[in-house]
């Protein structure tokens, strides 16, 4: 849940990046970590095991303006997609505000997506989350790859309670951006009607 410090005047919110391994949860978090403007940053801390796979989380928090005088911040986390982490991606998930669901689009991936879409819902009823009601939204990414399956294929296999979703290749960028518009949208809405 989003945390509102009146004191300091601030309300920091959670958005969670989930999927299954080498998707490209990661790489969008250091996309926008090199695009934004310094002043609205924190630091991108990673966790991660030598080859890169992440091994705890990535965490960096990113200033979003103000809500009624609140200085808004989102914290975005990414959690480790290898299956045997799941303890990890259970303990990130907690609290959050909002999730974005990082798919491969490869056809061989098709089945890691399914699993871990179903992983994370089982995750999110067991913190009592109502998973219909929670902000998400859908990157498909990878488009740059031959295996890639077509978009409807993804919405029909991944997407069926329609929420809003965007092809991306991340590693050069694209799509980055406007899923992460999307989804702060999403959260802030939320928020606003909340309070
Ligand atoms: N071709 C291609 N490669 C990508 C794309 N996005 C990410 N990658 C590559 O895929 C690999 C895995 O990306 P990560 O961002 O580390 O994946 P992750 O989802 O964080 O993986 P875990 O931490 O293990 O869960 C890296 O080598 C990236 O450069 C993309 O859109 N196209
Ligand atoms: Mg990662």
């Amino acid at each position: 849940m989003a945390f509102i410090n009146y004191a300091a005047r601030e309300i920091n919110c959670k958005v969670v990046y989930y999927g299954p391994g080498l998707g490209g949860k990661t790489t969008n978090l250091q996309i926008i970590y090199q695009k934004v403007d310094p002043r609205t940053k924190g630091k991108l801390i990673s966790l991660a095991t030598e080859t890169e796979r992440t091994l705890f989380f990535d965490f960096m928090p990113l200033d979003v303006g103000t809500i009624r005088g609140l200085k808004t911040r989102l914290h975005l986390y990414t959690v480790p997609g290898q299956v045997f982490y799941d303890a990890s991606r259970r303990l990130i998930l907690k609290g959050a505000d909002g999730v974005v669901f990082v798919a491969d689009s490869q056809a061989e991936r098709m089945e890691s997506n399914l699993d871990s879409l179903e992983n994370m819902e089982e995750n999110l009823r067991d913190h009592g989350f109502d998973v219909l009601k929670l902000p998400l939204v859908m990157q498909w990414n990878k488009r740059d790859l031959p295996s890639a399956v077509p978009v409807e294929g993804l919405e029909q296999e991944l997407n069926p309670r329609k929420v809003p979703s965007f092809p991306a290749v991340a590693t050069h960028g694209h799509g980055v951006f406007e899923t992460l518009k999307t989804i702060s949208k999403l959260v802030l809405e939320e928020l606003k009607q909340r309070r």
